[in-house]
C-alpha cells in the first residue's frame, strides 16, 4: 500500500479525476467509486474525461455526475487549482485526449492509480500494480485502508462494475480468489446484487448493434492454423446497419470464442486510419504487438492505430509481423479461409492480398 498516495487523498481538499479517452466500465466505475468516497469525506470532486459515458454505462449510479470536457474557463479554472490531479485506469498523458494540456499545465500533484504495463514516469505519485485485474480493484483497496464503511450502494455499484468489466465477467488470468473476495465484500458492504449490474452491462444492446455483429461476424477469417482469427468492420458496415461504432465493444471476443483460436483481432475502420483491437488466450502477448504499431495496452487485451491506411493494409501490416510476436508459425503459412462474400469492395481486396505469390 502506497502511504504517500493515501496522504494525498487524506491530507488535500480540492481533487479532479479524470480517465482515459472512450471510458469503460473499470474507468467510469473507478472514477466515480473514487469521487463518491471523497465526497463523503468532505472534499470537493471534479470528475472529468475528454469523452462522454457509453450507452452502456449511462445507468450508473452517479455516473452523470461525470462531465465532459469542453474547454470551458470553468473547467480550466477547477484543474489549475485542483490540489491532486487522480489519472485512473491510463499511464500515458496522451490517453487523456483533450484534456492533457490543462493537466499537464496544472501545479497540482498528479497521482496515478492504474493497472497498465510500462507507466510513463512524469507523475509525483503512483498507486499501480500491473497484475491488478482492474483499476477498480485498485481504488477498493485505497477506500478500505482509508475508511471501508463509507463504502454504499453506489460506491459498491461503481466498483463492482469496474471489477466485472475488466475482468470480463470474472473469466481473465487476472482473477484470484482475492478479486472474489474482494466482489463478494463489496456486494455485502454496498448490500447490492450483481445481476442487474451485469444485465444492465451486456444487455443494453440495440438492434442495430446485433446486425453489425452479424455483418462482422461473417468476415471473421482464420489464419496460422487457426491459432490467429480476425474480424473487420466497414464504415460501410457501420452505416447500412445504422449502428455507432462505439457498439461494437466487444465483438472481438466472439473471435476469441473460436475452438483453438489463441489470439484475436478486430479491425475497425474510422475516419483517419483503422483501430486494432487484440485480444489473447493464455501467455500470447498481444502487447507487444500493439506495441510494434504505437499502441498498447495489457498482455492479454491490448489496442493500436494505424493512421491513413485501409482496412486490407492495416490487416497485412498486422499479420505480417504477427509471428515475431506471437512465437507462431512463418506467415508465408497463413491460410486465410472463409472469407464472406458481403461487402465485396474490401473483402475481395483482403482475398487478393492474400494470395501470395
Ligand atoms: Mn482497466
Amino acid at each position: 500500500m502506497s502511504v504517500s498516495v493515501l496522504s494525498l487523498l487524506r491530507d488535500n481538499q480540492r481533487f479532479v479525476l479524470c480517465t482515459h479517452q472512450r471510458p469503460d466500465g473499470d474507468a467510469l466505475g473507478s472514477q466515480v467509486a473514487l469521487g463518491l468516497f471523497l465526497e463523503s469525506l468532505g472534499k470537493e470532486v471534479l470528475m472529468i474525461n475528454s469523452d462522454p459515458t457509453p450507452y452502456n454505462l449511462v445507468w450508473m449510479p452517479s455516473v452523470d455526475r461525470v462531465q465532459v470536457f469542453d474547454g470551458s474557463v470553468d473547467q480550466i479554472k477547477q484543474i489549475q487549482q485542483a490540489e491532486v490531479i487522480a489519472l485512473m485506469d491510463l499511464n500515458a498523458l496522451d490517453r487523456l485526449g483533450r484534456l492533457a494540456a490543462p493537466v499537464r499545465a496544472s501545479g497540482a500533484t498528479k497521482v496515478l492509480i492504474d493497472h497498465h504495463t510500462g507507466p510513463e514516469t512524469w507523475f509525483d505519485a503512483t498507486y499501480s500494480r500491473e497484475s491488478a485485474s482492474s483499476t477498480g480493484e485498485l481504488v477498493y483497496e485505497l477506500i478500505v485502508a482509508i475508511d471501508a464503511d463509507r463504502i454504499d450502494a453506489h460506491i459498491a455499484t461503481a466498483l463492482y462494475t469496474a471489477i466485472v468489466t475488466d475482468t470480463g465477467s470474472f473469466r481473465f488470468s487476472t482473477v484470484t480468489p482475492e478479486v472474489h473476495r474482494i466482489a463478494a465484500d463489496i456486494l455485502e458492504r454496498g448490500d447490492i446484487k450483481p445481476a442487474p449490474i451485469h444485465t444492465a452491462v451486456y444487455d443494453a444492446r440495440s438492434m442495430e448493434s446485433l446486425r453489425l455483429l452479424g455483418r462482422s461476424l461473417e468476415s471473421i477469417t482464420l489464419c496460422f492454423e487457426g491459432k490467429v482469427g480476425y474480424m473487420v468492420l466497414s464504415q460501410r458496415m457501420v452505416r447500412e446497419t445504422n449502428a455507432g461504432l462505439d457498439e461494437a465493444e466487444g465483438f472481438v471476443n466472439y473471435v476469441l470464442s473460436i475452438e483453438g483460436v489463441e489470439v484475436a483481432v478486430l479491425f475497425s475502420e474510422v475516419e483517419s486510419g483503422v483501430k486494432m483491437s487484440y485480444r489473447s488466450k493464455g501467455e500470447y502477448p498481444v502487447n507487444e504487438w500493439a506495441r510494434h504499431f504505437g499502441g498498447g495496452g495489457h498482455r492479454n487485451a491490448s489496442g493500436a492505430f494505424v493512421r491513413n491506411k485501409g482496412l486490407a493494409e492495416a490487416v497485412d501490416m498486422a499479420m505480417a509481423v504477427a509471428p515475431r510476436f506471437l512465437g507462431l508459425p512463418d506467415p508465408d503459412l497463413a491460410d486465410t479461409e472463409e472469407l464472406s462474400e458481403e461487402d465485396a469492395s474490401y473483402l475481395d481486396l483482403l482475398r487478393a492480398q492474400s494470395e501470395r505469390p
